[in-house]
Order: structure tokens, then C-alpha cells, then sequence
């Protein structure tokens, strides 16, 4: 299979960086990062040929150009079948599309009030009740999961497109010392020890300091 690129931004900051990133490693693709700075105006400009919407991740690979999260993962769950992005079972499928579609048109309030900061953390974050309504229906989404495919996983015994999906908020809930149950810090854990997940947070901890303060969703 032929190299493929992908864009990103900050691995600090960039949730939809993550996710993208994540999909291409789960499906075995060879890939190049470039990495942009989104709030540097030349940088900007050279987005723009890379990505048509302006946005990362944006993924180029045999004359394919992707530059959408969700897009991306059913392009590399096509290029590399056998790596089981998706469940192989169709309503297993069909649930697993749904809780990726329900993330990726969703949940605003937490990503407004929880922003992906990987460096940081903190102890006794006061959450929003807006951002709760979301946490708790992310928990309900993970706990059938987990109780219909017997996880670690959220479709059972290896990382999916779903994981990919929900790995940032896995993120946010310990950034920000979100209260979990038992089974919701159990999958955190998982995710967290997934290699391809600690390679992402190593390189975020080693990146320089770009943003001071975070009060956007991003
Ligand atoms: N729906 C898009 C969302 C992508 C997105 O919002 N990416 C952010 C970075 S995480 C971005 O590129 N923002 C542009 C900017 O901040 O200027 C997707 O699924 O890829």
C-alpha cells in the first residue's frame, strides 16, 4: 500500500488530531505526520492545501484526500478490512456507527467546557451541569458497550473506530477529575495503557507551549 500523509495540529489540543491519528495507526497505515499550527497565518494558508475545509485531520493517501474524522475512519476501515475498525458483526457494526456518529455531531457542552489539554490537570474541576448532561450520557454509551461485548474494549477485545472516537474524552475525564464509575475508570485505564494512545500523549507532553489559556472548543 502506498504512504500516506496525515495532518494534524497540536497533539496537546487537537481532539480531532487524535482521533484521525489514532484510525490511521489502527488500521496499519504507513503514514507521514504533518503537523500545522493553527493559529499561525502562513501555516494557515498551507492548511489550505491540504485541507479543504481548513480543519485537521486531513488524510492524503493514494490519490484519496480525506479531511474528515469520521470520513477518515471509514476510509481506513475500507482500505484495511482485516483491521477490524469496525465489528464484523452488522448489528455490532451498526451500533458501533452510531456511538461514532453520536460523538462526532455531539456533546458540545463538553467540548466547549472540557477542552482536550492533555498536560494539564485538574483536581476538583467543578462541572458544568451542561457538560454533565453529556459525561453522563457518554457513561451510559460506554457501560452498554462494555456489558454487551464484554470489552476492555468498547466492541470487545481490541480497539475499534469507537475507541479512536471516545479516546479524547477519555482524556478530558481525567484532565478535568471527572467523578466515574467503576467501569468507566476501568475503560479509562484501558485506553490510556492502548500503546498507540501512550506514543500520542508522550509526543503532547514533549510539545513546546502554544496556548496560554484554553476557553474555546477546539
Ligand atoms: N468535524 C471535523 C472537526 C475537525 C476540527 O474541528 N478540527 C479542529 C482541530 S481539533 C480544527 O482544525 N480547527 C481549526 C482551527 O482551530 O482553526 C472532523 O471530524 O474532522
Amino acid at each position: 500500500m502506498p504512504k500516506a500523509t496525515l495532518t494534524i495540529s497540536s497533539k496537546n489540543y487537537s481532539s480531532w488530531s487524535l482521533r484521525g491519528w489514532l484510525m490511521c495507526k489502527l488500521g496499519g497505515l504507513e503514514f507521514d505526520e504533518v503537523t500545522v499550527s493553527l493559529d499561525d497565518p502562513d501555516a494557515r494558508a498551507e492548511l489550505l492545501l491540504l485541507s479543504p475545509s481548513f480543519l485537521v485531520p486531513c488524510l492524503t493517501h493514494d490519490g484519496a484526500k480525506v479531511w474528515d474524522t469520521l470520513a477518515i475512519g471509514e476510509y481506513v476501515a475500507e482500505a484495511s478490512p482485516e483491521a477490524g475498525l469496525l465489528p464484523s458483526d452488522r448489528a455490532a457494526r451498526a451500533h458501533c456507527r452510531a456511538i461514532c456518529g453520536e460523538m462526532h455531531s455531539g456533546f458540545a457542552n463538553l467540548r466547549a467546557a472540557l477542552p482536550m489539554n492533555l498536560k494539564a490537570h485538574h483536581p476538583g474541576f467543578k462541572v458544568w451541569a451542561g457538560a454533565q448532561a453529556d459525561i453522563d450520557r457518554i457513561i451510559a454509551i460506554w457501560g452498554e458497550c462494555l456489558a454487551t461485548y464484554g470489552g476492555p474494549y468498547l466492541f470487545g477485545q481490541a480497539p475499534t473506530m469507537a475507541d479512536a472516537m471516545y479516546a479524547p474524552v477519555v482524556t478530558r475525564f481525567l484532565t478535568y477529575d471527572v467523578r466515574l464509575n467503576r467501569e468507566s475508570a476501568t475503560y479509562c485505564r484501558t485506553i490510556m495503557k492502548w500503546p498507540a494512545m501512550t506514543e500520542w500523549v508522550a509526543d503532547a507532553k514533549a510539545e513546546p507551549a502554544e496556548l496560554e489559556e484554553l476557553d474555546m472548543e477546539f
